[in-house]
């Protein structure tokens, strides 16, 4: 049965096309460096956004006509959607997908029936990637949405709510092994405080702590062997969450002894709503050896939440693949669409079109960076700015071989420091010359 009948496999048609059902930069087979398009990007569809959202907000109800939406069973809609998702997958040529356990199947009257309903819909599945080249990146566990996680889950004042949650993750790392995850993420929608007033603030970090601990004890057990990923985010829903940010994340890592096992799914708007730039979360990431996957989003500029809008920014993905491509790659990582439609792009080829604006920004993001690092164009600006580190005194704070007296005994002498412009227009209309230069290039 097909879902998507109006549309066909999409094609690269070259930055002229005006068929909006056609890859106008992203090519997958064309090597940028020494890797094609389709090995460097890796780029992933949010079954949840693309297959289970019904695009609704907080102030109006689903506007998405879905086809498989002619099912009223719940199992039977469950079982629609995944002959849909390789539909769209293979159509639209995309190698990865990523789930979390309640986009995929229904929750049953007991948690045995929950993971019975799940096993259904993951052995068919099984079938599916058995015939397609499509893999799965990455899935994970809703441990926020149901009511019964309303105090959190990993970080509830709880303990029922904990095992509860802990046997979810159990479940889901079993579910990833047999569909062979490349990683396997915790986002901890609900893993942090509504107010302090309330809060065991050291109890809900440990028992954090704990969780993850058990996490990576079980997934050695059964010998699963996906990258472990945290998403960080500042907050939503709730006032605090405790994976705030790459920084936050870190030393709660290093401090529960976990760094070795996990590293970080950065999600360009959560790194937005920290106050940040999303290539500072992913430099951060990188600097410290834990940049892993990508959440590929946008936030909007007016609005203060997660809206997980489609990237078109083209500054910000040429500033992420600079990232990326410095990183040496996303290793088992990938650029996953956590992203959705708007409310009024309700028509299914929109899905289609959204996927294809996401590509081909990303591929313009990777095209120029690629060549930005090849010129050594930002890195010639650092090192030239960084100059006085590499001789005299310099030199010598670098490599830890001063102290205060000599560095007093230098100031005294030398007295006022002379400091050189930081040029900071002039790299940035370096930046918009590649960009432009990238577009012409097709
Ligand atoms: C929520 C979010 C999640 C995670 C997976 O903001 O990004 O969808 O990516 O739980
Ligand atoms: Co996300």
């Amino acid at each position: 049965m097909s879902y998507f009948d109006s549309v066909k496999k999409i094609q690269f048609a070259g930055s002229q096309s005006k068929d909006p059902l056609s890859f106008k930069f992203y090519n997958p087979a064309e090597k940028v460096g020494d890797l094609t398009m389709e090995e460097q990007l890796r780029f992933g569809v949010a079954y949840w956004h693309t297959f289970t959202e019904d695009l609704s907000d907080p102030f109006g109800s689903g506007t998405a006509i879905r086809p498989w939406d002619k099912f009223s069973d719940p199992m039977d809609k469950a079982k629609a959607r995944v002959e849909a998702a390789f539909e769209f997958f293979e159509k639209l040529g995309i190698p990865y997908f990523c789930f979390h356990d309640a986009d995929i199947a229904p929750e049953g009257a007991t948690l045995k029936e929950t993971f019975d309903n799940q096993d259904i819909i993951v052995d068919l599945m099984e079938d599916y990637l058995k015939d397609s080249k499509v893999k799965l990146l990455w899935n994970t566990v809703n441990n926020f949405t149901h009511p019964r996680f309303v105090h959190g889950a990993a970080t509830s004042n709880n303990a029922e709510v904990y095992a509860y949650a802990a046997a979810k993750v159990k479940k889901g790392l079993e579910v990833g092994n047999r569909l062979g995850a490349e990683n396997y993420v915790f986002w901890g929608g609900r893993e942090g405080y509504e107010s302090l007033l309330n809060t065991d603030l050291k109890l809900e970090l440990d028992n954090l702590g704990r969780f993850f601990h058990l996490a990576v004890d079980y997934a050695k057990e059964i010998g699963f062997d996906a990258q472990f990923l945290i998403e960080p985010k500042p907050m939503e829903p709730t006032t605090h969450q405790y994976d705030y940010d790459t920084a936050h994340g870190f030393a709660f890592l290093q401090k529960y002894g976990l760094e070795k096992h996990f590293k970080f799914n950065i999600e360009a708007n959560h790194a937005t709503l920290a106050g940040h730039t999303f290539e500072h979360e992913l430099r951060y990431a990188r600097i410290n050896g834990m940049l892993g996957s990508v959440d590929a989003n946008q936030g909007h500029p007016h609005l203060g939440w997660d809206t997980d809008e489609f990237p078109s920014d083209l500054y910000a993905t040429t500033l992420a693949m600079v990232e990326i491509l410095k990183n040496g790659g996303l290793g088992k990582g990938g650029l996953n669409f956590d992203a959705k439609v708007r409310r009024t792009s309700f028509e299914p080829e929109d899905l289609f079109k959204a996927h294809i604006a996401g590509m081909d920004s990303f591929a313009i993001g990777l095209k120029t960076a690629h060549r930005i690092i090849e010129d050594g164009a930002l890195d010639q600006v650092v090192s030239k700015r960084y100059a006085s580190f590499e001789s005299g005194i310099g030199q010598k704070i670098v490599e830890g071989t001063t102290s205060l007296k000599e560095l007093q005994e230098y100031a005294l002498k030398n007295d006022q420091p002379v400091n050189q412009s930081g040029h900071l227009e002039e790299i940035r209309a370096t930046l918009n010359q590649y960009l432009v230069t990238t577009l012409d290039s097709k």
